[in-house]
């Protein structure tokens, strides 16, 4: 078996998550190459049905006399000629599947020579041994089932052609300045051809709206993969509360996550983790996590995996000794409370902003309780009171993207929730020394508590199915959890 071969396979191996038998791997007998060859191709179909289904729902929604358009995110230097990990932009994954840097998608609904095309990379031998594989012209077409397949570089001369009788361009402007300019000038193009009898797209529209709505309902087979995403970021929740005591620092902590991500599968998180204790815990986006962990604070910790192309976003908050004091138990029970009060919202047909009124209500009536607002919770609520100590949402819709793609009103009104919608409920408290933003007044043992619980829930049929419940989330059940590092 030639080096070259064994790139791919281990490329298909990843994409397709196949395991290749010994047998295959071996010897690199001829027999078992064959048995891979078939595998791989029927799971690659199996595959780009799924592709294949979500491009014709989107060329129905765009109708006929349409033409889309979708670039490929590009590769990002990191520093020097050094790159980051390459991450496709996800809604040209979600239409293609295709994971290479330099690719052009593009569908022409009715078109008679075939409705998708890819534009990729050349197959390059040379370029391969340092790089690793690229599908080529042919892996694209026979694994990703495109009805044809050009070289990137030739876009400028096939695009022209392509956009010639069609009126509407799907495309969306404002991501990648220097390829929208190569897009105009096609339009241009045709334009200017105008004159012989040929119709140039009138218009750009977004991409966004058709298919963000496409993204926003998940499917079975979507909510399998978040599921998995979940179980991986529950395992490393765990990991880091048993790894938890004072006199670490918050990397540390931050190590203990990846390492569990990356072992179970998840070969990055799906966002910069925040780990942060003490003061730290009442920064919303902490991500320095350089601190030391003391004795006496809580830590909170924000920090999901990205599995195949898909976001888990979990927060627990817990006491890094292992054992809540009188002021941080009594702070996280009213957010606890307001979490689950806020996720029994989640129900079909309840409008977007339940969870968080609820979540609001449950707050507040618990500062009132702490003694920390007076009044009644009612008008504490119409003052927006609470907002010194709970300062953003209590959900976002959650996917491909950590905060996913959809719209959150319909015709100026917060849309209703519907089966195989998925979001985050995330309540919080974040109660600084006193004197900051506005939190007056604020007695000093309550001063640098911060909490955020957060779970992912998908709206289903039956009720909200909560993907994440197994991260310790009771007071009992975090005490427990710590204590059996000991
Ligand atoms: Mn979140």
């Amino acid at each position: 078996m030639n080096s070259q071969y064994i790139i791919r396979d281990q490329v298909r191996e990843q994409a397709f998550g196949l395991r290749v038998s010994a047998l295959a791997r071996g010897a690199g007998s001829v027999a078992g190459r064959y048995l891979q060859e078939i595998r791989t191709v029927k799971k690659a179909a199996s595959k780009s049905t799924e592709y294949a289904r979500r491009r014709n729902r989107l060329m129905n929604l765009m109708g006929d006399d349409s033409i889309a358009v979708l670039a490929a995110a590009p590769a990002r230097l990191r520093n020097r000629d050094v790159y980051y990990p390459y991450r496709p932009d996800s809604d040209f994954f979600y239409l293609s599947g295709f994971q290479e840097p330099d690719a052009v998608l593009v569908l022409v609904p009715g078109r008679e020579r075939g409705e998708f095309l890819l534009f990729c990379r050349e197959r390059d031998p040379k370029r391969e041994l340092w790089d690793g594989a690229r599908a080529g012209l042919e892996g694209a077409r026979r694994e990703h089932g495109a009805d044809d397949a050009f070289p990137t570089a030739d876009l400028d001369e096939i695009m022209p052609g392509l956009l010639e009788g069609r009126r509407s361009l799907f495309y969306t402007m404002g991501r990648q300045a220097g390829f929208d300019r190569r897009v105009v000038s096609w339009v241009e193009r045709v334009r200017g051809a105008a004159r012989s009898g040929l119709r140039a797209p009138e218009g750009f529209i977004s991409l966004d709206g058709p298919l963000h709505e496409m993204r926003l309902h998940k499917n079975r087979e979507e909510v399998r993969i978040l599921r998995q995403a979940s179980r991986i970021t529950v395992e490393a929740h765990r990991r880091a509360m048993r790894a938890c005591r004072p006199g670490l620092m918050e990397y540390q902590l931050e190590a203990e996550l990846l390492h569990e991500f990356m072992r179970r599968g998840a070969r990055a998180p799906a966002y910069p983790s925040i780990v942060g204790g003490g003061a730290n815990s009442c920064v919303l986006h902490y991500m320095e996590n350089a601190a030391p962990l003391r004795e006496g604070d809580l830590v909170l910790v924000d920090a999901g995996a990205e599995y195949r192309g898909y976001a888990s976003d979990v927060t627990r908050t817990y006491p890094i000794n292992g054992r809540f004091s009188k002021a941080q138990r009594a702070v996280y029970e009213v957010v606890l409370r307001a979490q689950m009060e806020a996720i029994d919202a989640v129900r079909v047909g309840a409008a977007w902003r339940a969870p968080h009124n609820a979540a609001v209500r449950a707050l507040t009536e618990g500062l009132v309780e702490l003694g920390i607002l007076r009044g009644a919770p009612e008008k504490l609520i119409k003052q927006e009171s609470y907002k010194p100590y709970f300062m953003h949402s209590t959900s976002h819709w959650l996917g491909m993207d950590v905060h996913d793609v959809g719209d959150y009103k319909v015709d100026g009104a917060w849309r209703a929730l519907e089966p195989g919608m998925v979001l985050t409920v995330e309540p919080g408290l974040y109660l600084r020394p006193d004197g900051k933003d506005g939190a007056r007044g604020l007695d000093r043992r309550w001063w640098n508590i911060g909490v955020r619980i957060e779970d992912d829930v998908v709206v289903t049929q039956k009720g909200p199915e909560v993907l994440t419940s197994g991260a310790p989330r009771s007071v009992e059940a975090i005490q427990e959890c710590m204590a059996d590092a000991a």
